[in-house]
């Protein structure tokens, strides 16, 4: 990792965040709590290279789950039309055209509450060919045991995605479908089998401030901060019980950003859902608060993402390049 201003030092990477000490974070005015995730961000990072990350939806909607925001929860009458599990050949070529177009990561979503052993080993195979090609890997399919990481990692797997979304209390309120303890289970399943976490959660389901911080806090005491953290805005869907909910202050995405930025230095902080709906100069201060990775390309999983040549303008006019 590159230390660009040897003045700047290291702060210490800790698993052991009280709650206080988030919401002190939190509280701090908005300069003073940018001004020290930067200064963390340049301890760890080049402050002006961001990572590119390309989604494609392999199995869409018809979803066992009721997670509240979802488009694809075969329980909520949204737009999206169910697609089954895609072929191995039309994965690889949507991967071979976001690799040409310069994304390092390739990240496959399957709206599974887990995968079923008869879809597995087409995962598996999608792995090895969309790994050959030279990009990363990551996936998020849901719950997985031990046995499927394992497999999964040993078929070339990078990444594994599993948002825990919000606090512990606070999810009760999103999901009834499976718990926050199964969310657990499932990374330490992850970690165990040694694939890297891409682990965050989503701002503007209706939660407090302190549901934010317990988040976080929860993700910082991992006993291995998640290489990858996604922090997402909510994408409101037609015909999804968040569908109306108030929006959320938009400095509250750069303050969620530079806080987790200050409590995970070392891991990449993903400015995730929301872009296409943000300015420029917005995300110009999620990218001062720290955040150093985005996804990249016209779609996420079903909802509409940043155009890419508006990425590419906004990098040159920041001066930033993409790793
Ligand atoms: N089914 C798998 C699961 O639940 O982990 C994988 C796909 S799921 C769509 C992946 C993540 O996308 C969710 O955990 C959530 O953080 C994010 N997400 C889904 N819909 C969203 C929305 N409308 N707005 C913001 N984030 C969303
Ligand atoms: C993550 O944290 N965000 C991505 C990815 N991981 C799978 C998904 C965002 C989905 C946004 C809404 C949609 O496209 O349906
Ligand atoms: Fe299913 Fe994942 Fe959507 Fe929940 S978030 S409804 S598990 S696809």
């Amino acid at each position: 990792m590159l230390k660009e201003n040897p003045i700047i030092e290291q702060p210490i990477v800790r698993h052991d965040w009280k709650l206080t000490e988030i919401s002190e974070l939190f509280e701090l005015s908005f300069n003073e709590l940018v001004f020290k995730a930067q200064c963390t961000h340049r301890a760890y990072f080049n402050p002006n290279q961001v990572q590119l990350s390309t989604l494609l939806n392999i199995k869409t909607g018809a979803c066992s789950e009721d997670c509240a925001y979802c488009s694809q929860s075969a329980r909520f009458n949204t737009q999206v039309e169910s697609q089954p599990l895609m072929e191995l050949e039309a994965v690889v070529s949507a991967a071979s055209a976001a690799q040409a177009n310069g994304a390092t990561r390739f990240c496959m979503g399957a709206a599974w509450r887990s995968p079923k052993s008869n879809d597995f080993e087409k995962i598996l195979d999608i792995i090895k060919a969309v790994k050959a090609l030279g990009l990363e890997t990551c996936m998020t399919l849901g719950m997985l045991d031990a046995a499927q990481a394992h497999q999964l990692k040993e078929a070339g797997l990078d990444y594994y995605n599993h948002n825990l979304d919000t606090s512990a209390t606070y999810y009760n309120n999103i999901v009834s479908t499976h718990t926050y303890q199964d969310r657990l289970d499932t990374l330490a399943n992850v970690s165990a089998a040694n694939l890297n976490v891409c682990c965050g959660g989503i701002i503007g389901m209706g939660e407090s401030l302190n549901d934010r911080a317990a988040l976080l806090q929860t993700l910082a005491n991992l006993s291995v901060h998640p290489e990858s953290v996604p922090i997402n805005q909510l994408v409101p869907v037609a015909g999804t019980p968040l569908a109306d909910v108030d929006k959320s202050d938009p400095f509250d995405m750069v303050r969620c950003i530079a806080v987790a930025r200050i409590l995970m230095p070392a891991s990449y902080v993903r400015l995730s859902a929301g872009r296409a709906e943000m300015s420029d100069e917005l995300q110009a201060l999620c990218f001062l608060a720290g955040a150093n990775s985005i996804f990249y390309g016209e779609k996420l999983l079903t909802a509409g993402n940043q155009a890419c040549d508006q990425d590419r303008l906004l990098f040159n006019r920041l001066g930033m390049q993409a790793i």
